[in-house]
C-alpha cells in the first residue's frame, strides 16, 4: 500500500506525484493544505518530522526527501517506463541535474514563490496566530521563511535570487538545446524533478521563458505536459 503526503501537483511534492503516475500505480494521494498550515500538524510531524511535502507510506514505512522517494518508486517498479537510464555514463548526467535541482534550482524559485504566493498565506492571520503556528515548526530555518514571508524577503535577497533563476533558465535552455531530455536520449527523474520546479515559469516568468529566448525549454515543457501521466496527475489535482 502506498500513500503520498503532499500539496498536489507543484514544486517538491510534484516529483513523487508524476513517477507514481508515470508508473502506473495504485496509491492513496493525501493532500495537505498549506493555507490551513496542515503541515505543521502534530499528526504530520509523526510522518514527517521536519514538516514539510511530501513523504511517502509504504506499507507503513515512512520515505521522506522528494528525489529520494523518486528513485525509491524506481528502484522498487523499475519497468514501464524507466525512469533511470541504464548505462552509467546517463545514469550519472540524470543524477547531477537532480542534484542541481534540489541543490540550486529550487532554492531561487522557492524564495520567490514564497514572496509571491505564501505571503498570502502568511498574513492571512492575526499576529498572535501566526505567532503560534509558526512555534510549531520544528526547523528554525523554515520558521524563518514563513517570517520573511510575512514581513517581506530583504530586497537584496529577492535581487540575488532572480539572477540565480536567470543562470538557471539560461543553463536549462543550452541542456535542452543538446539533447530532447535532460540526461540525454530518454526521459528521466531528472526532467520530472526540473519539471516540478520549472512547470509554471513559462507564465511566472514570461520575460525569461518565452518564444524568442527560450524555444527548447517551452518544447520540453509542452512534451510532458502531454503526457498521459502528466495530464492525469493535475486533471486530480485538489481544487483550492
Ligand atoms: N528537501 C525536501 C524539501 C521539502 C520542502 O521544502 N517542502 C516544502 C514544499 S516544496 C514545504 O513543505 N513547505 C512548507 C513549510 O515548510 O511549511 C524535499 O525535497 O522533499
Amino acid at each position: 500500500m502506498l500513500t503520498l503526503y503532499s500539496f498536489g501537483p507543484s514544486a517538491n511534492s510534484l516529483k513523487p506525484l508524476l513517477t507514481l503516475y508515470e508508473k502506473g500505480l495504485d496509491f492513496e494521494s493525501r493532500y495537505l493544505n498549506p493555507a490551513r498550515f496542515e503541515q505543521h500538524e502534530d499528526w504530520f510531524k509523526q510522518i514527517n518530522p521536519n514538516a514539510q511535502a511530501p513523504a511517502l507510506d509504504h506499507d507503513g514505512r515512512i520515505i521522506t526527501e522528494s528525489t529520494v522517494i523518486c528513485e525509491y518508486l524506481e528502484d522498487l517498479f523499475p519497468g514501464t517506463p524507466r525512469l533511470r537510464p541504464e548505462d552509467p555514463y546517463q545514469r550519472a548526467q540524470m543524477r547531477i541535474w537532480t542534484k542541481w535541482v534540489d541543490e540550486y534550482f529550487c532554492w531561487c524559485v522557492s524564495t520567490i514563490g514564497w514572496e509571491r504566493r505564501i505571503s498570502g498565506i502568511a498574513r492571512s492571520v492575526s499576529e498572535e496566530e501566526f505567532e503560534r503556528l509558526v512555534a510549531r515548526i520544528p526547523l528554525k530555518e523554515q520558521q524563518l521563511k514563513w517570517r520573511n514571508a510575512r514581513n517581506g524577503f530583504d530586497k537584496k535577497v529577492l535581487e540575488e535570487e532572480m539572477r540565480k533563476i536567470d543562470y538557471s533558465v539560461k543553463k536549462l535552455e543550452a541542456r535542452l538545446s543538446q539533447s530532447p531530455w535532460l540526461a540525454g536520449d530518454s526521459y528521466t527523474l531528472a526532467d520530472i524533478c526540473n519539471f516540478a520546479i520549472a512547470h509554471t515559469m513559462d507564465s511566472g516568468f514570461p520575460e525569461l521563458i518565452n518564444p524568442q529566448a527560450t524555444p527548447h525549454i517551452l518544447d520540453w515543457l509542452a512534451r510532458i505536459r502531454e503526457r498521459p501521466a502528466c495530464r492525469t496527475m493535475y486533471a486530480n489535482a485538489p481544487v483550492r
